[in-house]
């Protein structure tokens, strides 16, 4: 055997030991969530935290980095799927465009109450979904709250689709979303999440929609005054991991992190629940012009399009959407 041959062996023996001693020792990730410091979600992704060291007696720890500052959320996305991150709270509105499974949850109305988005996410429709979020490499280990979205904006109540044509709309990175807006003859505008309070106040657009919690802790209220229940989508959240990081660690801690997330999504729905109600209030004390859709009918068959077009696109999903409706 050449010289070269031998060193190279034996740095290659040598690379296996430290591999395996690597591995033996405590696994250090990163985690991504965009809300501020008292959102149910960020005290949740902490407790996640907690738990994920306490139940794996250290072998993994979590450092939570809250408030977007690693970056937009589809970026995280895209960086949990390759490996940057290895942790993210992420919305499934701007998974969807690279999950087709995971889309279906933005097709608006598609989802009649919370309830009926539990329950479909916790059966069969929740499995189906996870399996297409783990083909690009995203473990959904529990599934968080984020209520209804509805519109609001800076010039008046919206009250019929007509109230929207022409108004520019912000939305999350998504065709459906887009799709959803023109279907209301409104200019929607993708946006980040961050950018949105400045984009309200200049005037770069004119409305956005969104749950209370968000509305409330991003001072989108201070801009734009008018808040209109429409309740157009429900979209629930994910505990998400990178799956190499998953698969990396052995049955048993897989496991605990798996018990940590869903430890931490039954705190996460508690304070959501109390946090929607505290949000609205917080909101209406400041002035904000409420109203309740007066024929919420209109809406939903002004977006029946949306729906239309998409499983004509994506005609495999329509057995999933069907079995989302269909769950009682
Ligand atoms: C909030 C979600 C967050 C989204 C945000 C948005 O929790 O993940 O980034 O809406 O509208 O409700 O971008």
């Amino acid at each position: 055997m050449s010289n070269f041959k031998k060193v190279a062996l034996s740095i290659a023996a040598s690379a296996v030991v430290v591999g395996m001693s690597v591995s033996a020792q405590a696994v250090e990730w990163r985690g991504w969530n965009i809300h501020v410091p008292g959102y149910p979600n960020t005290v949740a992704m902490d407790k996640f935290a907690k738990l994920v060291e306490a139940k794996t007696e250290g072998r993994v720890t979590l450092k939570m980095f809250h408030s977007g500052v690693l970056g937009n959320q589809p970026d995280a996305i895209e960086q949990v799927r390759i490996g940057g991150l290895a942790v993210g709270n992420f919305n499934l509105g701007p998974i969807g465009p690279m999950a087709p499974e995971a889309n279906v949850v933005s097709l608006p109305f598609i989802f009649k109450d919370m309830g009926h988005m539990h329950r479909a996410l916790d059966g069969a429709a929740g499995d189906q979904i996870s399996a297409g979020m783990a083909k690009i490499g995203l473990i959904s280990l529990a599934w968080y709250d984020s209520g209804a979205r509805s519109f609001y904006n800076s010039k008046k109540p919206i009250m019929t689709p007509a109230d929207v044509a022409g108004m520019k709309v912000r939305v999350m990175n998504n065709d459906l979303y887009s799709g959803m807006i023109s279907a209301l003859g409104g200019n929607p505008s993708p946006m980040a999440f961050s950018e949105v309070y400045q984009s309200l106040k200049t005037g770069v657009v004119d409305g956005a929609e969104n749950n209370w919690p968000s509305y409330e802790s991003t001072g989108h209220f201070e801009v734009a005054g008018y808040y209109s229940l429409s309740q157009h989508l429900i979209i629930p959240e994910c505990v998400c991991v990178n799956a190499k990081a998953y698969g990396d660690l052995s049955a048993a801690d897989q496991a605990a992190v798996k018990d940590a997330a869903r430890e931490s999504a039954v705190l996460q729905r508690e304070l959501w629940d109390a946090r929607a109600i505290s949000s609205r209030e917080k909101v209406m004390k400041a002035g904000v012009k409420f109203n309740e859709i007066p024929n919420k009918e209109e809406f939903m068959s002004a977006m029946e399009p949306v729906h239309a077009k998409y499983l004509a696109a994506n005609p495999a999903l329509v057995p999933l959407v069907e079995l989302i409706k269909n769950t009682k």
